[in-house]
């Protein structure tokens, strides 16, 4: 066994370098590429998956191999960083009529969210005004559910940018694309360009710039490659800054939700941690400090995954829900909340999963967290984010088959979990926790709680914590990459993904149906065109393709795909077996589990030509 282990941790550590040659999947830019050690992924047991996940995100941290790419600890990364956190003081130390602005699409947009909200509160708890807002694609309602059609609308990026800053003299605008691709961002990033007196512009993201995307976008002269393009220029003269380490590929290909997540968290804390107390304690902000301060980070990753056994629990546990068409619900109270919110969200893009396969609540739901449009009842009283909503709409309808996992800490009010903890227990014996504390501190009512739990994810966090970083940051990483591994491995478990792609993607932006459209010719060695067709076929239900849907733009295609389930692997079955729509559906609804029946349609393909 022991050997084993060691052969194949030797063959796991050379392969992270493969995606670093040039011939590696030349036409992707790394945050599209596959992960070559995650390719099995979909055939792991639950701790192997929490294993190949540990060892994707270390490759955030692995210092500059003499490869083309900016690290994460990088010179240049830290050197911008600095630089950007001096903006951030600036504003910090003379905020009238300043403004920073953060802003993205989907979880990019969410984070942006969550990092202006927690600085922002730190400055009202020092009497210092709110400097930050922030900005998603599609409102307050993408928050919370999955909105990916805004990303697509530049001019609705730029105007929402204007709106924010209307009257501000200076505006330190901080653009979040993983992919270096939302047209939303690029949109806002021009903007700034235009208005270079007033606004400064950061780009965040996780390619090297000449891996920007640099497809047309409709109605625009920019791409966002010719927008980087811009921006590198006047990063000579620190008019702009572009902030984009190489992070290695997703465990799942371009599912940026995680690393890039992960590193837009860590990046942006790090700027305003360095600025917080560059002007509130006069701590200088050095390029050692800001080292520093990531390395921290670092920590975090070993302490979460220092327990993998007990989040493959979990995961197998929301697994077999998943399997049986249950749900996964996470109860959380605070801002540790808001990323059990932002981890559901992301399932219906990335697995095509219902909105209640995987929900999140918090406490008070909205009030509590305080964003620009207040109470959202948009999405119907099922869809509420408070226990409340629980209480009245899950609760009762919940059994053993579902999953509960609670996330709190110390710092929460675990009077309040211990109550909730009971109401759920009468109704399922799979409930879990994760449950962050400080050496030392302990709450009375942590036993009981961890009794009515069937298993509980105890982070114990040392209470002398580097200087410059928050305890509360580091209980947030660990949750999210805890989530992450969760929500990423029922679905695999549930058959979601084949190899390392997200095969039942949701193809309702321009990126998710070049991704879809790639994934097809990937898996069926089909032409480009034959592919595109397919999923054509696939979005309008058709066999034939009309006229009229030629003529359509890509925008009614991603429209038109929000209401079709299974557009992708039901054109994936339709350019392997040659059947029809209806036989294809049929097919796919003989097989549930969407693997299965790829690989079953992939086998029958190669049986059949080799027989020829
Ligand atoms: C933005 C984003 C992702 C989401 C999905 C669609 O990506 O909305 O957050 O998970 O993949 O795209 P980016 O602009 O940050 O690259």
């Amino acid at each position: 066994m022991a050997t084993v282990a060691k052969t194949e941790g030797i063959k796991a550590f050379s392969a992270t370098h493969d995606w670093e040659s040039a011939d590696y999947e030349p036409t992707l830019p790394v945050s599209e590429m596959s992960n070559p050690l995650t390719r099995n992924i979909d055939r792991a047991p639950a701790s192997s998956i929490v294993k190949m996940l540990q060892a994707c995100d270390a490759q955030m941290f692995q210092e500059k191999s003499g490869a083309a790419y900016e690290r994460l600890l990088s010179d240049q990364v830290a050197k911008s960083l600095m630089e950007v956190a001096k903006r951030v003081q600036l504003i910090l130390k003379n905020p009238q009529d300043s403004l920073i602005v953060l802003s993205g699409c989907g979880t990019s947009g969410r984070l942006a969210f969550f990092i202006t909200s927690g600085f922002n509160r730190e400055l009202r708890r020092l009497n210092h005004s709110a400097v930050c807002s922030y900005i998603i694609a599609g409102g307050d309602r993408a928050l919370f559910s999955s909105q990916e059609a805004p990303e697509d609308d530049p001019i609705s990026g730029a105007l929402s940018l204007k709106k924010v800053s209307e009257g501000k003299k200076r505006v330190l605008f901080i653009g979040i694309s993983c992919g270096l691709s939302a047209p939303f961002v690029a949109g806002q990033l021009d903007f700034c360009l235009q208005h270079p007196d007033v606004y400064t512009p950061v780009l965040v993201g996780f390619n090297p710039a000449h891996q920007a995307r640099n497809e047309p976008i409709p109605g625009c002269t920019f791409t966002f490659h010719s927008v980087v393009t811009k921006m590198r220029e006047l990063a000579k003269m620190q008019k702009a800054f572009l902030i984009n380490p190489v992070l290695g590929p997703e465990a799942i290909s371009g599912s940026s939700r995680m690393k890039g997540g992960s590193a837009t968290k860590i990046l942006l804390e790090v700027v305003f941690s360095a600025a917080h107390a560059a002007n509130f304690s006069r701590t200088p902000i050095t390029y050692n400090g800001i080292l520093q301060h990531m390395r921290s980070y670092g920590k975090v990753l070993d302490i979460t995954y220092s327990q993998t056994e007990g989040i493959a629990a979990v995961m197998e546990a929301a697994g077999r829900s998943l399997q049986c068409g249950r749900r996964l619900c996470y109860l959380s109270w605070g801002f540790l909340g808001l990323l059990g919110l932002i981890d559901a969200s992301e399932c219906k893009p990335t697995f095509g999963a219902d909105h209640k396969d995987i929900q999140g609540f918090v406490g008070g739901g909205c009030k509590e967290l305080g964003n620009k449009e207040g109470d959202l009842n948009l999405m119907g009283a099922e869809s509420g984010i408070a226990h409340i909503d629980f209480l009245h709409n899950v609760l009762p309808c919940l059994t053993d088959k579902d999953t509960v996992l609670l996330l709190y800490s110390h710092s929460d009010d675990v009077d309040e979990v211990a109550k909730l903890a009971r109401r759920v227990r009468e109704k399922t014996s799979n409930m879990h926790a994760v449950y962050h504390q400080t050496d030392g501190d302990t709450a009375a009512q942590q036993g009981e709680i961890n009794k009515l739990c069937s298993s509980t994810l105890n982070f114990i966090w040392p209470q002398a914590t580097p200087a410059s970083m928050g305890l509360q940051h580091m209980w947030e990483l660990s949750t999210k990459l805890v989530l992450n591994a969760v929500s990423t491995g029922a679905h695999i478990l549930k058959g979601k993904v084949y190899q390392n792609y997200m095969i039942d993607l949701q193809v309702t932006n321009s990126k998710l149906y070049c991704r879809a459209a790639r994934l097809l010719q990937r898996l069926s060695g089909h032409p480009k065109s034959l592919c595109e067709e397919a999923l054509l076929k696939a979005i309008y239900q058709v066999d034939k393709l009309t006229e009229d849907i030629m003529t359509c733009n890509l925008t009614t295609h991603t429209h038109t795909a929000r209401k079709v389930k299974k557009v992708v692997p039901l054109a994936l079955v339709c350019l392997l077996t040659g059947y029809s729509i209806k036989e294809a559906q049929s097919h796919l609804e003989q097989k549930p589990i969407v693997r299965e029946a790829v690989e079953a349609c992939l086998r029958e393909q190669t049986l059949f030509s080799g027989s020829l």
